[in-house]
């Protein structure tokens, strides 16, 4: 049995006792029943444009079409040539979030009372689908570490990303294979997508990272009203087609499988990844493509969201999804117990590296505040 700090010496992972100043992230703990999580609903969506501009409509929606059952796709193509790439080091932080809520507060707190002790927005939690992501793995992840900021603004808690050091050296490290392999992702997005409902794909078009289409769902996991945001690939057009977001579509691709080892590191790693992803937002399917090492992508297959428990119940030692939901659970309850003061000039920065649990410190008046001024104003007028 593994040694941890003796002030959560066991279950609960939040003492409620004594004042807690970290939460643990074995697996075990965890290994509850599946909290409840209400179907996400889709409350708007906004853009971005090719030079990350930010819209209140979905301009940047695209359709899904359906490939070649042996498709020949070049993932190379165009990478020299006919690539825009966003500038990740541009930290937006809950920006274009912020933004939404400012133009769409209306939808948002026309259910809510006019209790002082509710949240004025009435949700609790507002983040990027992508930190939620990140939670839910945690309880499996060995490599990456992360800090999370969090800050309480009348009532609502707000969730952003802070990058950590090694993160960052990463970034500034990265092989030129892995910046090109970077791009595969986005060009199998041009092979599958069309900008018109009756479009075709444009594979001689430009690649730009910087464009993006988002959904913002609503949703309560447990006792939390979250609200977030994630980035889509594209939605089926069809005229069978479920109302968003059970007509979206996540696009990935992997490299091709060919031995036994290699479809359960799929199973035990990459799949855990993509369930997380899209099981958070609703998106009920994935068109993954299957790509040898040049880049060429030799099959495509459909993955149910819903079936991904079933398919890795035969790998042994392998993830659950209860462990992950329970995790985020206990950690946004953690973050509400530890913030108590309602300021947008605080911030309670969490951090978390693999094998250890999650810790906290506070900062007052510090470039890790995240909140804008125009939303702050915005929000008080
Ligand atoms: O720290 C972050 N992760 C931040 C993300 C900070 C500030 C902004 N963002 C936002 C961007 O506005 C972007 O549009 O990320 C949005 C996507 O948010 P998400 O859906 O919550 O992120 P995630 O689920 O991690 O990624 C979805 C897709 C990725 O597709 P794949 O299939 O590779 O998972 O969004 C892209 C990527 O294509 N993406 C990003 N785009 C912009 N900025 C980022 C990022 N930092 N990370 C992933
Ligand atoms: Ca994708």
């Amino acid at each position: 049995r593994q040694s941890h700090p003796p002030h959560h010496g066991g279950s609960p992972p939040v003492s409620s006792a004594s004042p807690c100043r970290a939460l643990s992230t074995r697996r075990q703990l965890y290994e509850k029943d599946f909290p409840v999580y209400k179907q996400p609903v889709e409350v708007g969506s906004f853009s971005l444009d090719g030079e990350r501009r930010f819209f209140n409509d979905a301009r940047q929606m695209r359709y899904f079409v359906k490939p070649h059952p042996r498709p020949n796709f070049d993932l190379r193509d165009g990478y020299k040539d006919r690539f825009v790439k966003r500038d990740d080091g541009v930290k937006e932080k809950l920006d274009h979030i912020l933004r939404w809520i400012l133009a769409n507060r209306s939808k948002l707190q026309s259910s809510v009372s006019a209790a002082s002790s509710s949240p004025a927005l009435g949700v609790d939690i507002v983040t990027w689908r992508g930190h939620l992501t990140k939670l839910l793995t945690t309880p499996y992840e060995t490599q990456e570490g992360w800090l999370l900021a969090a800050t309480l603004f009348r009532g609502t808690l707000y969730i952003s990303e802070v990058e950590t050091e090694a993160s960052r050296h990463d970034r500034d490290n990265r092989t030129e294979r892995h910046e090109e392999m970077m791009y595969w992702g986005y060009k199998f997005e041009q092979y599958l997508c069309a900008d018109d409902i009756k479009g075709s794909p444009n594979p001689v078009g430009v690649v730009n990272t910087n464009e993006a289409f988002c959904t913002v769902v609503q949703t309560k996991l447990a006792d939390h009203k979250l609200l977030f945001s994630g980035e889509v690939d594209c939605r089926d057009g069809g005229p069978e087609a479920p109302a968003a977001p059970a007509c979206y579509i996540e696009l990935k691709t992997s490299a091709e499988i060919c031995t036994p080892k290699q479809r359960s590191n799929f199973h035990r790693f990459k799949l855990l990844k993509w369930w997380a992803q899209s099981f958070l937002p609703g998106v009920p399917r994935i068109v993954a493509g299957f790509r040898d090492p040049d880049g060429l992508v030799v099959g495509t297959e459909t993955i149910q969201i819903s079936k991904i428990s079933h398919l890795i119940k035969n790998e042994y030692n392998c993830w659950k999804p209860t462990v992950c939901m329970n995790f985020c659970c206990e950690f946004l309850s953690f973050v509400r117990t530890v913030v108590r003061e309602d300021n947008p000039r605080v911030v309670h920065l969490f951090s978390w590296d693999p094998h250890q649990d999650v810790t906290y410190s506070v900062h007052r008046d510090t470039t890790y505040c995240f909140l804008p001024p125009w939303y702050v104003e915005g929000m008080a007028s």
